[in-house]
Formats: C-alpha cells, structure tokens, sequence
C-alpha cells in the first residue's frame, strides 16, 4: 500500500528562506517511476498504490507566530492521518512517500489511532525535527513534526489554526533517533531533557551500525513489544550519495548503514508503517544525483520490506528436476 503525501511547507508562498523553493512534492512520482511498485511485488509484496493525496489550496494562510502555512499543512495532515487509519484497520503496512517531514504529523497520529496509542517511532535523519512552533528558527513545519506528536511536549506547543484535531500520542521512552548530526541547540535540550533515546553520528562511528541497532532493538523491547513507525529522511543518508534533498549534512550515513537499518527494522517482525521523505529532485544539480537519490530510496523501503544483501527465495521454492 502506499499513500503519498504531497503538500509540503515548502510551497512557492510564505516567508520561505531562499533555499526553499520547492520540489519536493516531485518526490513521490520519481520514487514510483523508478519502479518501487514492482520490485515490492517481485519480491512477494502485495501492493496498492493509493495514488497522491491532493489537497486543496488554503486561500490567505498567514504564518501563525512564526509557523509558515499552518493552515495548509494542519489539514493536509488531517487527510493523511485519515488515509494512514484506513490502511491500516485494513491490515496493511502503510508506505508514506513525501513530501516534506511534516508528512509525519498525519502520518504517525493515523497509525498510533489504529494501533490503540502504543507504537515506538525510530526516526532516521540528519535532523531531530522537534522544535516548538516557539523555538523553530525556520518556521518550517517539517523542523517541528514531533513536536506535535510526543506527549511530554504537550504544555509547550500554542494553538493553530487547523490543528487543534492533533492529540499527542507517542511517548518521549518510545522514540529512538538515528543519524543525527545538525540539531538546534532548543531541541538539544529538548532531547536531554526527556532522556530521548539518541544514536547520532558521533554514536554511529563510536559503536558501529550494528552495535546501534543491537541497542535500538533492546531498547524497544525492554517495554512491550509495540509496532514500529519508522520514519525515514533521505537526508540521513550522506549527501555524496543522496545529493537531492532540501537539507543536506556533510557526515551521514553511508549506503550500508542506510540499508542495514533497514533490514534489522525488518527482522523485528514488528514494523507498521514507514514514512520515506524530502526526495526533492529539484535540488539535484545533475540527472545522475537525482537518478542515485531515488535509488537509494527505492532500495530503503525494499530493505523494510524483505529485501536482504545476501539473496532472498520464495517460500515453497523447489529445484527444478533433470
Ligand atoms: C531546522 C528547523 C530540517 C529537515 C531541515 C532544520 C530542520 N532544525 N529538517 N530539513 N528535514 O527548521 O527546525
Ligand atoms: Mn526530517
Ligand atoms: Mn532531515
Ligand atoms: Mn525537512
């Protein structure tokens, strides 16, 4: 299944830093281009593509406070967190394909509704998106998606307009960050202040991808085994592999790690629902940055969903006789 989110904070209005412009919501399309359908399905996938979600232009969505289109992205995000329900009281694993992160708003409030609130969220970014609306530097809504989501933050966000529907539903001890590497100094303190549980870079070189997601794993289950959310940005990934994104770090993850995560998330047996966002082909300077960009994202979501480095076989597969 998979349901695409292509509203972005990032549109051609608001007061968007010179680097926004755009391009995001092209994500999905080259994602599906580059044949992600099939190649679930050759590897034993049933799979429905929803389409994209569209979603009505919000006429005069002036910044509230400092957040940039609040309007826009609050009822977008209402239709993806319906669209997320749906597919999974129909028993499915939802594919979110963005867009920007903010996608993640609609997306983790629709899974944790049909999941009965308890799921853990392992986020793989360059970046911890958990700004306030009060400490977000940008404005931009994909800087503060779990802000809105984490319990514990609940006192410190204000009301917007059109989000007033969002209800805090992940706990600060069920979220688990990897790749991190370009974090404000206000969700620093966010981060220590509710003991969140952070792999960043500096973890990453210090223990090895599979020490961090040997730890990930023992984390999680420590509690009850809760489904995953996984909610992947591109731009954890390093930007020499994965140059098309909005917001590249230098220092990321390499392909390998990239994948691995991916494949140890799987073995859990317990992934729900990913999210696979900020492709923006826009921001690729060559064809072949964008072509490599894609790919690797292709490959992220085969990983969640069964592919292994090491070959895979059908079930019942039996030698042909002479
Ligand atoms: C900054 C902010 C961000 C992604 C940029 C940047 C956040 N911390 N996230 N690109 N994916 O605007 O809050
Ligand atoms: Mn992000
Ligand atoms: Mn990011
Ligand atoms: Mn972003």
């Amino acid at each position: 299944i998979i349901v695409n989110f292509i509203i972005t904070a990032w549109g051609s209005s608001g007061r968007l830093s010179p680097k926004d412009r755009g391009g995001v919501e092209d994500g999905p399309d080259r994602i599906r281009s580059a044949g992600l359908v099939g190649r679930l399905q050759a590897q034993g996938c049933g799979v429905k593509d929803y389409g994209n979600l569209r979603f009505d232009d919000v006429a005069d969505d002036a910044p509230a406070g400092r957040v940039m289109r609040p309007r826009a992205v609050g009822s977008a995000s209402r239709t993806l967190a319906h669209a997320v329900f749906t597919a999974k009281t129909d028993g499915h694993t939802p594919v979110m394909l963005g867009g920007d992160h903010s996608l993640a708003i609609g997306s983790i409030h629709g899974h944790a509704a049909a999941a009965g609130g308890a799921l853990s969220v392992v986020w793989v970014d360059a970046h911890a998106d958990i700004n306030t609306p009060l400490t977000t530097p940008t404005g931009n809504v994909h800087g503060q998606a779990m802000s809105y989501l984490v319990r514990e933050l609940h006192s410190k966000i204000p009301a917007l307009p059109h989000f007033s529907w969002i209800k805090p539903c992940v706990s600060a001890k069920d979220i688990v960050y990897i790749g991190l590497r370009d974090v404000d100094p206000e969700e620093h303190y966010i981060l220590k202040h509710l003991g969140i549980k952070v792999f960043s870079m500096t973890e990453v070189d210090g223990l090895g991808i599979a020490r961090v997601m040997e730890e990930t794993c023992d984390y999680l289950f420590s509690d009850a085994k809760k489904p995953i959310h996984l909610s992947y940005d591109i731009d954890a990934i390093d930007p020499l592999l994965a140059p098309a994104t909005g917001t590249p770090v230098v220092g990321g993850l390499t392909y390998r790690e990239g994948i691995y995560i991916t494949e140890q998330i799987c073995q859990t047996g317990l992934l729900s629902a990913v999210d696979l966002v900020e492709v923006n082909p826009k921001q690729g300077t060559t064809e072949a940055q964008v072509l490599s960009t894609v790919q690797i994202a292709v490959d992220v979501l085969l990983g969640c969903f069964g592919r292994r480095r090491g070959g895979n076989h059908p079930a019942g597969y039996r030698l042909p006789e002479p």
